[in-house]
């Protein structure tokens, strides 16, 4: 495939579903399936290696901290793309709890609106909590997607970077809290949920993962 340039946007409609991904055998069968197949919902995932400020979706998902202020990682990104206007419109919300999530405008983002969620960090919890908290994050950021009529949301891998959560076990969390999401009816209204990974490695168990939650349909 060809390089993309620096300041091109990337569109949901360029952005393969996870059951076009089966069809072309980019990704595999796993006998160990949690949730049985459905083609309907392998219709509304996919999985790309990134940079999450490039993709036009109604809103990405920001790993924020408690005050909303500015940080490094995906939120430093995020911030230096969609100009100042945003950490003045975070710095008017009064901080989010972990687990939580807010909705602010994306300003000079190719997304509309940006889903600020706060996970936990990992070592300040014992697992089931940091599990339970990191479940939070994406099911609120989904809900407030939904309460704003968001029907294209990007999630970047919450907690796993400056947090520390190991994504071997954030992303089965991930997956499984979006999958309860679209089969149910309060998140019928959304069409396309896409996990941006920033690195190969980290792309790498989320398609190993993938087939676990949403298995291969035919
Ligand atoms: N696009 C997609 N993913 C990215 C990008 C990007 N442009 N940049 C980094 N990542 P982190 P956390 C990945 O540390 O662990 C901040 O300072 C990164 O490789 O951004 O939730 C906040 O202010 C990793 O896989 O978020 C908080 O204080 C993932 O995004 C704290 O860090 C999350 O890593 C939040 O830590």
């Amino acid at each position: 495939m060809a390089a993309r340039s620096a300041s091109r946007e990337l569109n949901v409609s360029e952005i393969p579903t996870v059951l076009e991904e089966y069809a072309r055998h980019s990704l595999h069968r796993d006998p160990g399936v949690v949730h049985p197949p459905s083609a309907m919902l392998n219709r509304k995932l996919s999985v790309l290696r990134e940079d999450i400020t490039k993709v036009s979706a109604d809103a990405i998902v920001n790993a924020a901290n408690n005050r909303l202020a500015g940080g490094a990682g995906v939120n430093g990104a995020i911030q230096a793309a969609a100009g100042a206007q945003l950490l003045q419109e975070c710095l008017t919300l009064n901080g989010c709890e972990t687990g939580d999530a807010k909705i602010t405008k994306g300003y000079m983002l190719p997304a509309r609106h940006v889903i600020h969620t706060v996970g936990p960090i990992y070592y300040q919890h014992d697992r089931q909590v940091a599990n339970r908290l990191l479940e939070s994050c994406y099911l609120r950021s989904l809900q407030v997607a939904v309460e704003n009529d968001v029907k294209t949301i990007a999630f970047p891998s919450i907690s796993t970077g400056i947090f520390g959560f190991p994504i071997m076990e954030a992303s089965p969390v991930a997956l499984n809290t979006v999958r309860q999401f679209l089969q149910s009816a309060e998140g019928s209204t959304i069409e396309r949920v896409i996990f941006v990974l920033f690195g190969k490695e980290d792309e790498q168990v989320y398609r190993m993962t993938i087939p676990k939650y949403f298995p291969q349909s035919d």
